[in-house]
């Protein structure tokens, strides 16, 4: 089995140990001692199932002790590929409690991706559910090459029901070293197959409890999950495992929409969720239908992608409570604009760095500096980002640099308050004939139109200007005309050139595994569809 490892330079782990943002805290121990200063508080909850402190925490070290008495081994590695349900948290703090590994699948995976995560993981075991959807999760499971597989629900032959997984706790080992690897999260991907991503307890809880304090958690907090509980950004953006950290209770949300989710919030009381922009878009329109009643509603966090300013100042209006954008990433650095910053910031940009030692370079293609207020390529190193991938070499020598700075692919322009802007990844940019093109910009531009419910700017290949820029519009009813559109950007006063060579309207947009807009699907149909022509003309 190759050995996982996540390790700063002494220099670096001294400091961040010094200045107590590395404190010994452990996953195992983390919820042992809740559990003891709050057994009968309630841990979570999908609405109906209500578990406490205590009886989550049991729950996890039966399990646990099951994996062992199956014959797995502290230091294996465990697939958990499970929807918004309450047997997630068993799993994965039973996966800690046996000093095992989990390794995050979205439900939104297939066959690709988790045979993917399988094999380069090395994993003895997957822990499911049977359907999430309509697909059928325990069946792919049960097709790789996995020892075991464990599922939440109903089981089908060979595989094990998740209950009778179940040991004596005795039979637990000690707590992990605060340093070691606590689980393997995947990156957002977006080219090719997600990378394995090893999180330290250390570095991880550090982050979580931070995130807990900027969104002001306590013990009276209720955090609903709505995008899925594997993310990075729903489980510690303060997310489920900061909401645990603060002793707070988590609700499953079983589907975002907003039918599901607004009576959900209304019955809990929930005050802070979090949405990516497609999501946060349906929750702005279904509330300016019919006002939504989300009095318990603090903070609605939104993130994982560009939430457009246009959008972001329909919030706190519509939804009754304080928009909190977050711009961060599994390999690390997270980004949170705070409660108490002015509106224009908290509409206006994706926030500033948890950590004081979080470290931000903006650089040019050439690698210069460049000042506050210019674009540039984000680079970052601190107490919770990432020195390495594991296994995968050609991948690190290309995502870091030799003093181990993590390059993001994303172009961002720092204030000079350190609140940074996202312009976009560093391939969303359109050069058309040398003239580049914030896919951003426009977009904002278009959602400034009556007619346009949301908006994605790509760019498509051109013989004669290299890249021209295609806009796809999802429009609010019937769809405008493209001279209607074009008129309109004309009204604002733009540039000419960033006005869409080509609009299009859609329906649906093709989606990432958590909910992002993917503009690499859109941007390899285009390519096809220009190829194909090509070859027509030839
Ligand atoms: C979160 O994590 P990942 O790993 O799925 O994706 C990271 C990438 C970033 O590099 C950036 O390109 C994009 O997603 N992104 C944003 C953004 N938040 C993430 N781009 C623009 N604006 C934002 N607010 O997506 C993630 C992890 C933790 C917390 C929040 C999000």
């Amino acid at each position: 089995m190759t050995p996982l490892s996540q390790s700063w330079p002494d220099a670096f782990s001294a400091r961040y140990r010094d200045r107590g943002y590395w404190r010994g805290e452990t996953f195992p121990a983390m919820l042992r001692d809740r559990a003891a200063a709050y057994p009968d508080r309630i841990a979570i909850t999908d609405g109906g199932l209500r578990w406490s402190y205590a009886e989550l925490n049991d729950r996890a070290r039966r399990f646990g002790a099951g994996l062992l008495a199956l014959g797995l081994r502290p230091g294996d590695r465990v697939l958990v590929q499970m929807g918004n349900i309450p047997a997630f948290f068993p799993a994965v703090f039973g996966i800690f409690a046996a000093g095992m590994i989990p390794v995050y699948a979205l439900p939104a995976h297939r066959r690709t991706e988790v045979a993917h995560l399988a094999e380069t993981s090395e994993a003895a075991a997957i822990v499911t559910q049977g359907r999430i959807g309509g697909f059928d999760h325990a069946g792919l499971g049960l097709s790789l090459a996995v020892a075991h597989v464990i599922v939440a629900g109903d089981t089908p032959e060979g595989a094990i029901p998740m209950e009778t997984v179940a040991g004596d706790p005795a039979t637990l080992p000690a707590d992990p070293d605060p340093q070691s690897v606590a689980f393997l999260q995947i990156s957002g991907g977006s080219t090719g197959l997600p990378k394995l991503i090893p999180r330290t307890h250390d570095d991880y809880i550090y982050s979580l409890r931070e995130s807990a304090a900027i969104c002001g958690l306590d013990r009276e907090s209720v955090f609903m999950a709505t995008l899925p509980v594997a993310h990075n950004f729903t489980m510690s953006s303060p997310g489920t495992f900061g909401a645990l950290y603060a002793g707070a209770r988590v609700v499953l949300c079983p589907s975002p929409r907003p039918d599901v989710a607004f009576p959900l919030i209304r019955r809990e009381g929930v005050t802070i969720t979090g949405l990516v922009p497609p999501l946060a878009l349906l929750w702005l329109d279904a509330a300016e239908r019919e006002a939504p009643g989300l009095s318990s509603l603090r903070i609605v966090q939104v993130g994982g992608a560009k939430f457009l300013p246009e959008s972001a100042r329909r919030v706190e209006p519509l939804l009754g409570c304080r928009l909190q954008q977050v711009f961060g990433m599994a390999e690390g650095l997270v980004n949170y604009t705070r409660l108490d910053d002015p509106d224009v910031v908290v509409t206006g940009t994706q926030g500033r760095p948890i950590s004081q030692d979080d470290e931000i370079l903006i650089l040019d293609d050439a690698g210069n500096l460049v000042p506050d207020g210019m674009p540039g390529n984000l680079l970052t190193r601190g107490p919770y980002t990432i020195r390495a991938y594991h296994a995968a070499p050609s991948a690190n020598a290309r995502s870091f640099t030799e003093d181990g700075f993590y390059r993001t692919g994303d172009i961002v322009i720092r204030r000079p308050s350190g609140h940074l802007v996202v312009q976009g990844r560093a391939n969303d940019q359109i050069n058309r004939s040398g003239e580049k093109i914030s896919a951003e910009d426009v977009e904002d531009l278009l959602l400034g139109h009556p007619d346009v419910f949301d908006a994605v700017v790509v760019s498509i290949p051109d013989s004669r200007l290299g890249e021209r820029a295609c806009a796809f519009i999802r429009p609010k009813g019937a769809p405008p005309r493209p001279a209607d559109i074009r008129r309109y950007m004309r009204g604002r006063e733009v540039a000419a050139f960033k006005i869409p060579d080509e609009i299009r309207f859609v329906h649906e947009f093709a989606t990432t595994a958590v909910g992002k807009i993917s503009r690499r699907q859109l941007r390899d149909m285009l390519r096809d569809e220009v190829l194909a022509e090509e070859k027509r003309k030839r």
